[in-house]
């Protein structure tokens, strides 16, 4: 990834949530606000009951920002689409753990394309499942809702596994977000936590009435 995160913790916008009638003017807006890293959700409809962005969306978002985007592949079988995303210039794979049977040779591919590998780990998904994957990892970002739809509640029993994770998180090396239900209050105490960057949904950023910079830096602050 050779573009640069800000300071602190890092604030990644959910791109579905987004104004898909502007896109390109909700990314300039939301790149000056001080995103850190765009967060693209990808879904098939049969990992998750939804389907949301694809291939064209990535690469408009690219064409339209610097700053570092994610791919966050809700699909069956990440591996054998994940160069359709790193193709369209995604920074950052995170691939389900839940739907790869080869996770640790997917990940190494994924570094080995020059992108940042990263694990999304379900809320029913335990740290011991995963444990031996985590070398691999340059991001885990741990799931606080069921993955597919925005607007969900937080799901308290992820608390736990944030807490292990980031007893670990300096033998390996990686960097723990966070996506789903991310409110400022959630933002705070996971940071806490050792939490690294949350992704930013209709909790704390989108659909508030106020503008994203001035909402981005108050969530910055806590
Ligand atoms: C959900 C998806 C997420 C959501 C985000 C929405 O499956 O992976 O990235 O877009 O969590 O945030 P919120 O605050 O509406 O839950
Ligand atoms: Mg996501």
């Amino acid at each position: 990834m050779s573009k640069k995160t800000g300071a602190g913790k890092l604030l990644c916008p959910s791109l579905m949530c987004a104004d898909f009638g502007h896109l390109a003017e909700d990314v300039k807006v939301l790149d000056e606000a001080g995103t850190d890293i765009f967060h693209c959700d990808i879904m098939d409809g049969t990992f998750v009951p939804n389907i949301t962005m694809g291939i064209s969306d990535v690469k408009a978002v690219k064409a339209t920002t610097d700053k570092p985007v994610d791919c966050h592949l809700m699909i069956e079988n990440p591996s054998a689409k994940m160069d359709w995303f790193i193709d369209a210039g995604a920074d950052i794979i995170y691939i389900h753990p839940e739907a790869e049977r080869f996770v640790a040779r997917t990940l190494s591919h994924i570094r080995e394309r020059g992108a940042k590998a990263g694990l999304a780990i379900n809320p029913d998904t335990s740290l011991s499942t995963v444990e031996e994957m985590l070398p691999f990892c340059d991001y885990v970002m741990v799931m606080t809702v069921n993955p597919g739809f925005a607007g969900q509640k937080f799901i308290p029993s992820t608390r736990d596994k944030i807490r292990r994770l980031a007893g670990k998180k300096a033998d390996y090396g990686f960097k723990i977000m966070i996506d789903g239900a991310c409110s400022p209050q959630v933002i705070q105490e996971l940071s806490a936590m050792g939490a690294d960057g949350f992704v930013l949904g209709t909790s704390a950023l989108f659909g508030k009435g106020k503008p994203y910079k001035e909402l981005m830096d108050e969530l910055r602050a806590l």
